[in-house]
């Protein structure tokens, strides 16, 4: 039959199927990215990085990115032609991103807590910034200015004194960093800005490069492809690091009440990202279901990154989700723990009570992914391939640790010495027992209890 449609998005039916969890699990439609693959080569490229410095840093700018640039650290005057260059609409927006990825990253930061244990006996706890941050911003498909705000504002509302920044050489600019990145990087205030890419920036933020004047971190951040998330595991330990941001992900609950064209386009906006982006439609209406491929049909073939999209569309990674209700479409989603969960149905605020693992929630019709992407305040770091089950959109708490604060008065210790005692015996352990005990014993001179 030439004249049929061929699918575009695979649709795999769940209604009338009691599954478990582990079941369903084996059902979702993930994408078979295994970082493992990339470990030896980004380990490869650490190693090099380490023992040879900027020569590394120069085949690995010729080999993989843009070409070696005159200068891996950007000169300032760079940064500021950048901005001068940057077209004033563009730069109203990216002003107005900074500014709302202020607001919501400022209540991020926990109030310092004081904590009564006992009379005399208090705990504080307080947030502390890390010293200096390494943030990394990819190069690949597309620019991306908005992630430098995202990266950066969450560590200059944290308080961290010490910024830097990397991004990959570009051959079209002469193995300098895009300049829209370097005009966002000045319109930030970030002056220490360097022209390394993929896995060598990530070992050259974990330990230094002499020859090129940049300090290790204390924390890596940012999205990047396997390689990128191959070093960050392998340099985890060395320095901390935020989530794996990788391909991009969508998953939208919807019913029949949602518009089928808005659904269309937010999982198309997603799907020009990358080949390998997963676009997944969880619904309980096969009508529903059949307006949205209708649609995705319809838009693919206008959209600019139409082939892109029709790929990632296409691929095993991106579904239409068939089940029974509403709550089985928020167990789903919750199994598949989506970096981007949109919510359009008829009951939003009942869905959103079921969810527990995403790594951002889009609530009602006019809260689409891109508004997130760009000008919601919320911040666009976040974890991918199922990483939201344990972990979370990069934020102020990335750059900091908490850190307690133990104050005890005389009496406070002194009703609690006979116990340490005991516990410490009860650890083969009487030291622990006499630091606290001879503070009491009388014979010692005691000046503080008189
Ligand atoms: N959706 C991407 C972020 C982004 N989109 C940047 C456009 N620019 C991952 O959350
Ligand atoms: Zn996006």
């Amino acid at each position: 039959n030439p004249g049929k449609v061929v699918p575009m998005v695979n649709t795999i039916d769940l209604r009338g199927r009691s599954l478990t969890p582990s079941e369903l699990e084996h059902l979702i439609p993930r994408p078979v990215v295994d970082v493992s693959v990339a470990q030896d080569a980004a380990a490869a490229l650490i190693a090099e990085v380490r023992a040879e410095g900027a020569a590394a840093l120069t085949r690995h700018a010729e080999r993989f990115d843009g070409g070696a640039p005159a200068s891996f650290r950007v000169p300032a005057a760079d940064l500021e032609a950048a901005l001068e260059g940057l077209d004033p609409a563009v730069r109203a927006a990216l002003e107005e991103t900074i500014r709302r990825v202020r607001v919501g990253t400022a209540a991020q930061v926990p109030p310092q807590q004081t904590t009564e244990i006992a009379p005399g006996a208090r705990i504080v706890q307080r947030w502390q910034p890390v010293g200096r941050v390494g943030l990394y911003v990819p190069g690949g498909k597309a620019v991306y200015p908005s992630s430098v705000i995202m990266n950066v504002v969450p560590a200059q509302v944290a308080g961290v004194r010490s910024i830097a920044l990397a991004s990959p050489a570009q051959r079209e600019f002469g193995g300098n960093v895009h300049p829209t990145i370097l005009a966002a990087a000045r319109l930030l205030d970030i002056d220490e800005v360097y022209a390394i890419g993929g896995a060598s920036a990530i070992g050259a933020f974990a330990y230094g490069v002499p020859d090129v004047g940049l300090e290790r971190v204390d924390v890596v951040t940012g999205p990047g492809n396997i390689f990128v998330a191959a070093a960050k595991r392998l340099v985890r330990g060395q320095v901390g690091i935020d989530a794996e941001a990788g391909t991009t992900e969508i998953l939208v609950i919807a019913d029949e009440s949602a518009d089928p064209d808005f659904v269309a386009s937010d999982l198309i906006s997603q799907a020009e990202h990358d080949e390998a982006a997963a676009s997944l439609l969880v619904t309980d209406s096969e009508a529903f279901a059949h307006a949205v491929e209708a649609s995705l049909e319809k838009l693919q073939q206008s959209t600019r990154h139409g082939a892109r999209v029709a790929e990632a569309l296409s691929g095993p990674q991106s579904a239409i989700v068939l089940v029974d209700d509403l709550d089985r479409a928020a167990e789903f989603s919750n199994i598949y723990a989506p970096e981007h969960l949109e919510i359009q149905t008829r009951r939003d605020d009942d869905v959103l009570a079921r969810i527990t693992d995403a790594g951002v929630v889009f609530l009602g019709a006019s809260s689409p992914v891109s508004l997130g992407d760009y000008m919601a305040g919320s911040n666009h770091v976040l974890p991918t391939g199922g990483q939201a089950r344990f972990s979370s959109a990069l934020g102020a708490y990335t750059f900091l640790r908490p850190q307690q604060i133990v104050e005890y008065d005389r009496a406070a210790l002194q009703d609690v010495s006979d116990r340490i005692v005991a516990l410490s015996r009860a650890e083969a352990l009487p030291a622990h027992g006499d630091a606290v005990s001879q503070r009491f014993s009388t014979g010692t001179s005691d000046a503080a209890s008189s």
